[in-house]
């Protein structure tokens, strides 16, 4: 089994984090995205969309998209759990983690893209796209922080994937991106300490 990687994506550390939380070694393989080898036709065979992280499991089939690998070590670690237990908890953290892909990481996405000079050689960069999604990106994290006044962390009142997903999420938004949440979204703020001093951060 191998875990292709790639250290400065947000995408990568969400399993990273998450693996770091299960307490799980997976041999990684750092994919040059710089220099496109995501792109090649060997790799698009393992991945036709050339995102990365992928899993490639001993049998050589591949598994993408980072909540996709994660909810594969779920099945084979259940402990402790992740993913929520029981039907309730676990359709709650499935709806957490698609808030956060929809109303977040999709708007910082974009920001990225169309707003980025790392970013500019790549595409036509439409400047309105990212004035349009830096205000959407400012709504996304007062969804997060309205949740995080009335709970610890993001699904609930215990640490889960979607947690994972969205420190990955807000690291990647308030650094590379530049696109950080406004300080008085404190709520957010006493999450985003809290889930930065538990080891797993550092994945
Ligand atoms: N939805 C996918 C996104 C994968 C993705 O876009 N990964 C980025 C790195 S964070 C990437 O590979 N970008 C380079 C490219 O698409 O060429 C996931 O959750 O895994």
């Amino acid at each position: 089994m191998i875990l292709y990687d790639y250290p400065s994506g947000p995408n990568p550390r969400r399993v990273r984090i998450y693996l770091a939380e299960k307490g799980l070694h997976v041999p990684t393989e750092t994919v040059d995205i710089l220099a496109r080898r995501n792109r090649q036709p060997d790799f698009l065979e393992k991945n036709p969309t050339g995102g990365i992280p992928v899993l490639e499991l001993d049998d050589g089939s591949c598994i993408s998209e980072s909540v996709a690998i994660c909810r594969y070590f779920e099945e084979l670690h259940p402990d402790p759990p992740l993913f929520g237990t029981g039907a309730k908890e676990k359709a709650i953290v499935d709806m957490w983690l698609r808030r956060v892909e929809l109303n977040l990481m999709v708007p910082i996405g974009m920001v990225w893209v169309h707003g980025h000079p790392l970013t500019a050689k790549l595409i036509q960069q439409i400047p309105e796209a990212a004035a349009q999604n830096r205000v959407r990106t400012a709504m996304g994290y007062k969804l997060l922080n309205d949740q995080l006044a009335r709970h610890a962390f993001i699904a609930g009142d215990t640490y889960t994937v979607a947690d994972a997903v969205a420190l990955a999420t807000v690291d990647f938004g308030a650094g590379l991106v530049g696109v950080p949440p406004d300080a008085a979204l404190t709520h957010l703020d006493r999450w985003h300490q809290a889930v930065t001093a538990r080891p797993s951060a550092k994945a």
